[in-house]
């Protein structure tokens, strides 16, 4: 591993690299893939990584196919809010839940699963979709020490956004690295993202920027 020049407090988060996710996956992220070989090399300049892994069970309360005469992208109202609606997608121990063959970071530390209980879906790596659900990474980063998040991966307007904005929260200091994120851009999905990152004044800049 090369020398890392990363600050010992500071994580990089690798955000749902995983084939369904990637061209030709169940929940294609256009250009997804593109992300890997930056994360890669991003990857080799910290010393502490986590992944994170998005691993729903069958008939998952986010698939269009568990609601019926409901499809993929439609919006439903369930118990916690309103929920945008996916193919079925990183079913838990299926190929397409796992990550991708070409994601190369043999020193990540933490594998962090989400989106495991039926009801609730998790866009962020600390809170489920119900906002009040933990997963617990907040806890296990400031146990470790940890004060600043850095974010790249997929989808940068869903996952990589919600992730972001909790750190946020969280009171960690946030970067996200956006030419190693690509989006699914549904109904100005995007466009959200960004206003809602400049709101919080979350910095989000290229990896050749990122200092
Ligand atoms: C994601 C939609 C559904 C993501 C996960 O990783 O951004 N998006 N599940
Ligand atoms: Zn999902």
């Amino acid at each position: 591993m090369t020398k890392p020049i990363r600050g010992a407090r500071d994580m990089l988060l690798v955000v749902d690299i995983q084939y369904d996710f990637c061209p030709e996956g169940a929940l294609a992220v256009p250009r997804g893939d593109e992300v890997i070989d930056p994360i890669n090399r991003l990857a080799r300049q910290f010393q502490h990584v986590v992944l994170t892994q998005d691993w729903h069970p069958p008939g998952h309360q986010s698939f269009a196919s568990a609601h019926a005469g409901r499809k993929p992208y439609d919006t439903v109202a369930l118990a916690y809010g309103s929920q945008i609606l996916w193919p079925d997608h990183c079913v838990q121990a299926t190929p397409g839940a796992a990550f991708h063959n070409d994601l190369q970071i043999p020193h990540a530390e933490l594998v962090l699963r989400k989106g495991y209980h039926r009801e609730i879906d998790s866009y962020s790596a600390f809170y489920e979709n119900d906002r009040t659900t933990p997963t617990g990474l907040s806890g296990y980063l400031r146990e470790r020490g940890f004060t600043r998040v850095i974010l790249a991966g997929l989808a940068f307007d869903f996952c990589v956004r919600y992730s972001a904005e909790d750190a946020h929260a969280a009171g960690f200091e946030v970067v996200v690295i956006e030419d190693a994120c690509r989006a699914i851009d549904v109904a100005g999905s995007v466009a959200a993202t960004r206003r809602s990152l400049a709101e919080r004044n979350i910095a989000c800049v290229t990896g050749d920027d990122f200092q």
